[in-house]
């Protein structure tokens, strides 16, 4: 075609790790097989208005049937990883319980599948689907889902920890917090405002506890996957200034700092938390191989308008106007199907910040999630995405951020939460009616730029 083919990309380190993502809610289907229990996504996509579409992923991808097609794209891709993540319900159905076998033997099957591929596992084992036999009971609003949390990793730990070198605890602690229970958009569909704090403290204090299950099963590679993006201020009236302040606290800071810090970055704030927390944050805070971020977009925030005005969406989300602060359209950048703005220099941005924040705190950054959703299998734009982010990125290093792997969101296109499979982020295209899987351009575009790296 006509379009302009991009220049080759600046020469990464040997050893970077190139990685795709997934979560197993939202490609493995298979909701009631190997004596699965119900998670707080099947509960919630059943319920009337949850899920844009009306969808729920009681089969999504059917990935669970078939995964050894889906290793297969990942060899001829030529990932070096696999980030995927294991369901706490198919492991512990009733959260707390016996540990069920079956639920085991299907992450087995993968791993194994992965290894004999050439592709490293790398599992999370937090991405979103709580054990509702557990959400029952209060969910991460109680401590003690925390402790069955910690639980479940060595039991997971204990079955694969042979043959699985690289672990991640929980995936987004702040969305479960924000959308989960403050705000209802996702599961378990609460409208706690405020309210959802302790849902924070507990998913922290539950990857403390997991992190000290993994090292008595003599695990020395883990990390954590929370989301960031820059702040940007909407004016520099103090009004905005304050509310910019409030929001990076609550969606970069009050995750960041316990794991990195080892404490709570502002005390009006940790004065809503279930205290004494002193204690919790020497857990939290324990050294990590490696800090996971999936950044998306920088966020412009300035102070709730009068009437609304200049408020824009979270996400696909209206927040509500009793918050104290309020998202503004990012305008001047191209957007994603989704609406979302386009802005690699902001992960340029986001990662020299950190290193500034934080300093030597700062272990080896992953980026464990990056990607967009467009519509189609010639994907000319999910290409400019993917190059202008791996730029950005190869620039944060350039300016001395130690970044050591990358990994796309995502493989496929799959279940997209309160969104139904209505967006795509797939390098894959899955047709739903069939389930059959199609490699779009991007997907092509990438596999020539592993080769390209892996050269030389
Ligand atoms: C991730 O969450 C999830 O880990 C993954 O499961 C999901 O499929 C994927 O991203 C795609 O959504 O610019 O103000 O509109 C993403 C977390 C938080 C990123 C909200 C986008 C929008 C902020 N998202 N954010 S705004």
């Amino acid at each position: 075609t006509s379009e302009p083919v991009p220049a080759p990309l600046p020469r990464f380190p040997r050893d970077f790790v190139w990685g795709v993502s997934t979560s197993a809610p939202q490609i493995e289907g298979a909701v009631a097989d190997g004596g699965r229990g119900p998670s707080v996504w099947d509960v919630f996509a059943a319920q009337d208005g949850r899920i844009k579409d009306g969808s729920n992923a009681r089969v999504a991808t059917g990935h669970y049937h078939r995964y050894r097609e889906d290793v297969e794209l990942l060899e001829r891709l030529g990932a070096g990883a696999y980030r995927f993540s294991v369901a706490w319900p198919r492991v512990v159905p009733d959260g707390d319980g016996a540990v069920n076998g079956a639920g085991l033997d299907f992450y087995d099957r993968l791993v194994d599948a992965l290894l004999a591929a050439g592709v490293a596992p790398v599992p999370t084992l937090f991405h979103w689907d709580t054990p509702q036999a557990l959400e029952d009971r209060g969910g991460w609003l109680v401590r003690e889902t925390a402790e069955h949390f910690a639980a479940y990793a060595d039991a997971v730990a204990a079955r694969l920890g042979d043959r699985v070198a690289r672990w991640i605890t929980l995936n987004e602690p702040a969305e479960v917090t924000l959308l989960g229970y403050g705000l209802g958009q996702h599961a378990p569909g609460r409208q706690l405002l405020f309210d959802a704090l302790p849902a924070a403290h507990h998913q922290l204090l539950g990857h403390g506890l997991a992190v000290q299950a993994l090292r008595a099963r003599g695990a020395t590679d883990i990390g954590i996957a929370n989301s960031h993006g820059p702040t940007w201020t909407a004016s520099g009236s103090e009004a905005d200034i304050a509310a910019a302040g409030l929001y990076d606290l609550l969606l970069n800071r009050l995750f960041a700092e316990p794991v990195l810090l080892g404490r709570y970055p502002d005390e009006e704030l940790a004065a809503l938390l279930p205290g004494p927390v002193a204690d919790d944050l020497t857990v939290i805070g324990q050294s990590l191989d490696w800090y996971g971020i999936n950044y998306y977009q920088p966020t412009l925030v300035g102070a709730p308008g009068a009437d609304g005005v200049g408020a824009a969406d979270f996400g696909g989300i209206r927040l509500p106007p009793e918050l104290p602060f309020a998202p503004r359209e990012i305008e001047g950048y191209p957007r994603t199907d989704f609406g979302w703005p386009v802005v690699p220099e902001a992960l340029t941005e986001l990662l020299v910040s950190f290193r500034e924040r934080y300093g030597d705190r700062l272990p080896p950054v992953v980026i464990t999630e990056n990607g967009c959703s467009y519509e189609g299998i010639e994907d000319r734009e999910r290409i400019v995405f993917l190059d202008g982010h791996l730029r950005a990125l190869h620039a944060a290093m350039a300016a001395g951020v130690d970044v050591r792997g990358y990994f796309v969101w995502s493989l496929m296109d799959n279940f997209e939460w309160a969104e139904g499979y209505a967006r795509r982020f797939g390098l894959v295209h899955v047709d739903y009616a069939t389930l059959e899987r199609t490699p779009k351009s991007s997907y092509h575009w990438l596999r020539d730029v592993l080769r390209e790296q892996a050269r030389g």
